[in-house]
Order: C-alpha cells, then structure tokens, then sequence
C-alpha cells in the first residue's frame, strides 16, 4: 500500500525511493551514493535510515510513502531571527539607499528604537498576526526549528509579550521554537543617557522574571559600540549564569570589540555576525566549542564590505553556521535557502559549508544538536524532500520556491 502524502497526516511509516544529502544523515546501514534510501518513522521519531532493499523485517508492514526518487535534507533550522517585531522599517531601506548609514539612521531617531515602539503599541494577538505569515514562509521552504528573539520591547512587559507570542507561534505550528530573551538590544527611550541603569533593570528584574516565567532558553546582547559595551555584556552574561541560562552574541558587526573572546569565556552557544572578529576571538570560539553564525542578509543589506574571517574559522574547525537574521531593519529576509546561496556568493563557503550551515551547525548553534539538523534513528521525524537531483542546487538556485514536501514533528506539514 502506498500512501499518498498529505498535509497534516502522520509521517510514520516507510519513506521510500529517496536520496541522501551527503553528511546530513547517519544511516543505520552504510547508504552508497546514488543507492535508494529508506527513511522509516515510527510514532513520529526516525526509527532507521538506509538502504531500501536493506529495511529490517519488523517494518516491513509499515506504510509506504513514495519519495519520488526526491533528496532528502535534516529540516532546515533557522537559528538567529528577531521575528516578532510590530510594523516594518522600508522607509529606513529608502534612507540608505539615499547614502544614510545604518549607525546615521539609528542616530536620527530610526534603527532598532522605531520597532520598539511599534512593537509596544500592538497587542499580543496583532503581533502573532503580523508574524505568522513570516513565519509560515520559512516553514514552507523547510523550516522546522527556529530561533526567536526579543528585544523590541525592552521592558518587562513588552519582552514578556514578544517571548509569550514566540511561544505561541511555536504551539499554532508545530515547530519547534527556542527563544532567546535580547532585552539588552538597544538602550530604551526613556534611559536614555542612564545605560547602566538599565542593564541593572535587565539583570535585576526582567531577565529572572521572565526566566521564572520560562520564557528564555537563551540570553544574547548586542555589544557593539552603537548598542552595549563589553563590560555591559558581561554584567548580562553574568545574571544568565547565575540562572543557568546559556548566552549568545551578537559580536563584531560594525568593530571588533573582542565581544566574541569574553562570549567564549562563557561558554556561548554561538558569536553572530563576526565581521570583524579577531585571531584571539577565532581561538576563543574554538576552545569553547562556539558556534559561528553567519548572517548575510545583513551584510547584503548594509552593503557591508568586510567579510567574515571564514578561512581563519575553516581552519580552527568552528562549526559554521547560517541564518536569516530576519529582522526589519537589516535584513527583512525570509528564505533560509537564500542565505545559504549568498554564504557561498559572498562569504566564498562551499556547498557543504553552506547546507550544514542551515542543518547541523544551526542546530548546535540552539542546544538541540540531538533532536535536529541530521537525519538520524533515535530523532523526531524533522526531514525535507527536494525536487532536486543535486544537493548543490539548494545553494544554487535563487529566489526558487521548491515544491518540497515537508515533514515536522512527526507530521507531514506540507505535500
Ligand atoms: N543586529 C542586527 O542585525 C539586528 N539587531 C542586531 O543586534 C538589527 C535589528 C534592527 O535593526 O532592528
Ligand atoms: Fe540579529
């Protein structure tokens, strides 16, 4: 019996007739390449992957979905976005493209603080509005864990909303959503002038209630000297450890603060962006096992020109990762796919580069190396399969929309 695939049915069962994306699997029996695979699901986790004239007797009864000779790739996990966010910023893209920088924008007024109030003045259900279509546009190319963060409220109340509307959306979708608490993203209106009081307000009050509350799995902070300082950032990273909750950065965007070396020192997940990251920094990274994550939509964006140190990452093994950085200032971006295809263009990534870059390194960039960016037994069943003969042309395509069918959490979200 073959069963045809459709949307919101359970995935469990046999996927036949499908090809391996090359190191995005471990299979339970060695897969040679160009050999039909079998992906078989059980109670919505991956059970075994290999050959298809390989799978055990016990599964034999089980479902067959055809796989239509399609590749198969880990879902896709987007691991830095500021996705929650009220109203957009393409007035800001008119700006510079009439010569503003992003820094001039930020100091006339515009920049991160316009989203803030945006996202203050709507309500929680206008904001899950506004960032469901979004969303549903990532998930559509294959997207099945995502990062979230806050940042545009920048009070306990406003990081509270933008937090519980990214629980939210990961409930109204089945996906899996980590979110990251960001409230030290920019100095709020009325602190203006006081910085310091107001990491002590993050760190004394809204970091351990909204903690207490369970809506951070992780903390970040935008050190850059248009946004936190070093000593800032780890006043922030100090109150994370203090509540057991991991930390990221945005690091060396615009300069080298040596944000990436004191982020290591604390065991971060991730440093993003790194433009202008250091030797000390690369070395650090590497001691810590912290993930590189590469944004070049924002590069794009900003019409930056100084490119992520990539061969000096290659060459201490920082496992390289890359995302969106949707946000609406610097990079309204939502095709993970495109990002992928810009890492090679711009940052000169391979092709395995790149598509490890939006699997397995962006799951380890999140904690969730065990549950997601490897097709694996023992896994919930998060897979894609592409109407692709070649792995190389999911970085090589651009503005493409694949008809791909999507599994997530053990259902078939899209056929
Ligand atoms: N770095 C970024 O790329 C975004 N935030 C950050 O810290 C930009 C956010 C914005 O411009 O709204
Ligand atoms: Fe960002």
């Amino acid at each position: 019996m073959t069963q045809a695939a459709t949307p919101h049915s359970s995935a469990d069962g046999r996927w036949l007739d499908l090809r391996l994306a090359p190191e995005l699997f471990a299979a339970d029996v060695p897969v040679a390449e160009g050999q039909p695979a079998c992906i078989v699901v059980q109670q919505g986790r991956i059970v075994w992957v290999g050959p298809q004239d390989q799978v055990p007797a016990v599964y034999a009864g089980l479902p067959a979905h055809e796989g239509g000779a399609r590749l198969a790739t880990p879902g896709l996990v987007d691991c830095h976005t500021h996705l929650v966010y009220g109203g957009e910023r393409a007035n800001e893209f008119a700006m510079r493209l009439a010569g503003a920088s992003y820094e001039e924008v930020a100091r006339a007024g515009g920049g991160i603080v316009s989203s803030v109030k945006a996202t203050r003045e709507a309500s929680e259900e206008e904001l899950i509005a506004q960032a469901l279509p979004r969303l549903d546009q990532l998930l559509a190319e294959g997207v099945t864990a995502i990062e979230i963060k806050s940042g545009y409220g920048l009070s306990l109340e406003h990081e509270r909303k933008q937090l519980r509307v990214a629980r939210r959306l990961a409930e109204l979708r089945g996906v899996t959503v980590r979110t990251t608490f960001l409230g030290a993203h920019a100095l709020p209106p009325e602190y203006a002038g006081r910085s310091q009081d107001y990491i002590d307000l993050v760190c004394r009050e809204i970091m351990p209630a909204l903690a207490a509350e369970g809506l951070i799995d992780a903390v970040d902070v935008f050190c850059e000297r248009i946004a936190f300082s070093l000593a800032e950032t780890e006043q922030v990273f100090q109150a994370a450890q203090a509540l057991g909750l991991p930390v990221k950065l945005h690091a060396e965007q615009l300069s080298n603060m040596e944000g990436a070396a004191l982020a290591a020192r604390y065991g971060a997940l991730s440093c993003d962006h790194i433009e202008h990251l250091s030797e000390n920094g690369i070395a650090a990274m590497r001691d810590a096992g912290t993930v590189a994550v590469l944004l070049p939509g924002a590069f794009y964006t900003l019409r930056d020109t100084k490119v992520p140190p990539i061969d000096g990452l290659r060459a201490a093994k920082v496992p390289m990762a890359v995302s969106t950085d949707h946000n609406p200032g610097t990079s309204p971006a939502l095709s993970l796919l495109l990002m992928a295809n810009m890492a090679c263009t711009l940052f000169r990534l391979t092709v395995p580069e790149a598509l490890a870059g939006i699997t397995r390194h962006a799951a380890r960039a999140l904690g969730l190396q065990h549950e997601q960016g490897l097709i694996a037994a023992g896994r919930p069943a998060n897979f894609v399969l592409w109407p692709v003969r070649h792995a190389a042309e999911l970085a090589y395509w651009f503005g493409n929309k694949p008809d791909c069918t999507v599994v997530r959490q053990g259902r078939i979200t899209r056929a």
